[in-house]
């Protein structure tokens, strides 16, 4: 039988008992500063584990984050909710909902948390009915409504057992994380241990990392290997997601890593500062309270994702304010890059960190101007690819939704499906919307049709032309249409593309200039007059660029042209030449085919690049390996 792993987080006011709570259930005291112990508070996060039987016999393992309650310490709250699969919410019996329970439970809301369990905490110093009431009260349109509540007493004892199994009852019946294979640590805690180095812990989400895997660390980009794993003190080859994950790295000093930093593998994106959100108040906010005031376009924030806070700048296109009540899409500019994925939640406080203000979902980690559209259900692969696709028109498969909470097959099985059904295109290495993708098409056909119209002598239009008359940017779409247009109708020559059907002429209008260019190159086919001299104007010019693309010309150098046959006739009596007087320079060759140097000289340079001769100190010698 396996264990199932799960991490749970408390939650709730100060001083309401939930250390004492994670000391009863686990007999770890989670409050392990000395300041901490001192103040008889928590400050920062504390950890422990409890080992569960079900009834069935089923066991499961869980992780608990023991979070502050105090008003100054919100941040390392959210920094230790976040990915958790159930929240132990605390409330105490003698002090009833207070400002952090509200806080906490926002908190919890905005980072989509879907399980509580409440316990009604210092039930010896009574009032159980009243606050039991209250809580039900304040939760009623909440996911957390028919959460248990447990009333429980650290003092006398009660209802710890019962609590531990209300706990073990609702992980039951909660699907342990998915492993999509993109893990991401989010570290909450960095240190050092003895012969060890440096350690990081944090909650793994995502996907399992593996005993001597090569990681790195956003965003600072620092690569290195994982020397070890431990899970709550337990020495592993692999942490699952859904585990507190304790990672050495002793390639790394202590201070190059801090909380708020991922640990992921490397090849799954970059991490970014600009992001397309949807963001909410909720309307439960009281409105005589600062925390329910809009939030006005341009204002200054703190974004807290994952276990990480950074400031920001929230934009609502050019006007507007974020209300209480409906949700609203923003743009997020951040003062340092996080490593988030489409579907990531955060929480957003303000300024001066007194209030917790918003909450919001990540829609595109890496910015753009325009939003995905409204109706997209970001737990849909396949709304979200439609949506994507239909944003930017295509995308390179391979990169396409990377950074999403959906793994590469998913991704894979849903755009053939989508294929199937006509809604994109695939292409090679490119997913396209399929009305993009036949504008484009149709485009670029248009083009091409045009190119033929207007220089039917040319071979086809230049690839090159063709990519920046379609404004396409990236290199793989501009070969993914070039292939696909390629599959039927059209083929590509060299340069340039045409119709299969194309056969390159002159115009009609023309053709008094190619004879008289083909007279002046036959007047002294081996000492014909320059290219510059024959190409007197565009129509010249247009003749003789036909005639080299149809190999009826060959270009010698930049402005020495001659009839093919000639070039021909000249190679052959170059090698009857030297085959019978023996090796000859350029001089002696002008001589006995009555060319000119200006001719001789590119003639003969062609002729060693082509195998047919090879230059002796100044004479020419033939090819031996070359049979003429
Ligand atoms: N009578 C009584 N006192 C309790 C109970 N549980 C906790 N306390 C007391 O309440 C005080 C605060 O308990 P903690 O567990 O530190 O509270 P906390 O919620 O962890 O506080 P912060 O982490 O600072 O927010 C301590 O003095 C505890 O002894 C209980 O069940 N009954
Ligand atoms: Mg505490």
């Amino acid at each position: 039988m396996t264990t199932r792993h799960f991490i749970i987080a408390t939650a709730g006011h100060v001083d309401h008992g939930k250390s004492a709570l994670v000391k009863a259930l686990t007999g770890t005291d989670p409050d392990r500063l000395p300041e901490e112990k001192k103040r008889q508070i928590t400050i920062d996060l504390g950890f422990a584990a409890l080992n569960l039987t079900m009834p069935n016999g089923d066991k499961i393992h869980v992780g608990i984050v023991d979070v502050p309650g105090h008003e100054d310490f919100v941040r390392n709250m959210i920094a230790g909710v976040g990915s958790i699969d159930l929240a132990l919410f605390a409330v105490a019996a003698d002090d009833g909902w207070m400002p952090q329970s509200e806080e906490h439970l926002q908190i919890l809301n905005y980072l989509g948390v879907q399980r509580a369990v409440i316990a009604l905490t210092k039930s010896d110093l009574g009032r159980i009915d009243v606050v039991t009431n209250q809580i039900r009260e304040r939760l009623s349109d909440t996911v957390f409504a028919e959460s248990p509540i447990v009333p429980t007493s650290v003092r006398t004892g009660t209802g710890i057992e019962n609590l531990a199994s209300t706990i073990g009852s609702q992980l039951a019946r909660t699907e342990p994380q998915r492993d999509i294979r993109k893990p991401r640590l989010f570290i909450d805690r960095v240190f050092t241990l003895r012969g060890l180095g440096t350690v990081v812990t944090g909650t793994l989400t995502g996907g399992a990392l593996h005993r001597g895997q090569q990681i790195i660390v956003y965003p600072t980009n620092l690569e290195t290997r994982i020397r070890s794993i431990q899970s709550h003190g337990n020495e592993l080859e692999i942490a699952q997601p859904g585990m507190r994950t304790a990672i050495t790295l002793p390639d790394l000093r202590v201070d190059q890593v801090k909380r708020g930093e991922v640990v992921t593998l490397p090849g799954q994106g970059a991490p970014s500062s600009t992001l397309i959100v949807r963001v909410q108040k909720p309307s439960r906010l009281n409105a005589n309270n600062a925390v329910a005031h809009p939030l006005k376009n341009g204002s200054s924030i703190y974004v807290h994702h994952g276990a990480s806070r950074v400031s920001a700048r929230i934009k609502f296109g050019k006007t507007g304010s974020l209300q209480t009540g409906p949700e609203r899409t923003a743009h997020l500019k951040l003062a340092s890059s996080i490593f988030a994925f489409t579907g990531d939640r955060f929480v957003i406080r303000d300024s001066s960190e007194r209030h917790t203000i918003a909450g919001g979902i990540v829609l595109d980690p890496d910015g753009g101007k325009e939003s995905l559209a409204s109706t997209v259900a970001l737990d849909n692969v396949d709304s979200l690819l439609r949506a994507t696709l239909a944003r930017h028109g295509f995308a390179r498969r391979e990169t396409l939704l990377s950074k999403s909470r959906f793994s590469a097959d998913e991704i894979s099985d849903a755009l053939k499906n989508l294929e199937k059904n006509g809604g994109i295109v695939l292409c090679q290495h490119i997913a396209a919307d399929r009305e993009f993708w036949e504008k484009l098409r149709a485009q670029a056909i248009g083009l091409i049709d045009a190119a033929h119209r207007e220089n039917p002598e040319r071979g086809g239009l230049d690839l090159g032309e063709l990519r920046s008359a379609l404004r396409i940017q990236e290199p793989a779409v501009f070969e993914s249409l070039a292939a696909d247009l390629c599959e039927d109708e059209f083929v590509r020559n060299g340069s340039v593309i045409a119709r299969k059907s194309h056969r390159p002429t002159l115009p009609l209008h023309v053709q008094p200039m190619e004879k008289r260019i083909r007279e002046l190159l036959t007047a002294q086919p081996f000492d014909p007059p320059s290219r510059k001299t024959i190409e007197s104007d565009s129509q010249a010019r247009q003749v003789v660029r036909f005639l080299i693309e149809n190999e009826e010309i060959t270009e010698l150098a930049v402005d020495v042209v001659l009839l093919r046959e000639s070039f021909e006739r000249m190679k052959s009596q170059v090698a009857e030449f030297i085959s019978k007087k023996g090796p000859a320079t350029v001089s002696e060759l002008r001589q006995a085919l009555g060319s000119s140097r200006r001719i001789m000289v590119p003639l003969l340079e062609r002729l060693d690049r082509d195998g047919v001769t090879r230059r002796v100190g100044d004479k020419r010698t033939l090819c031996r390996t070359r049979n003429l």
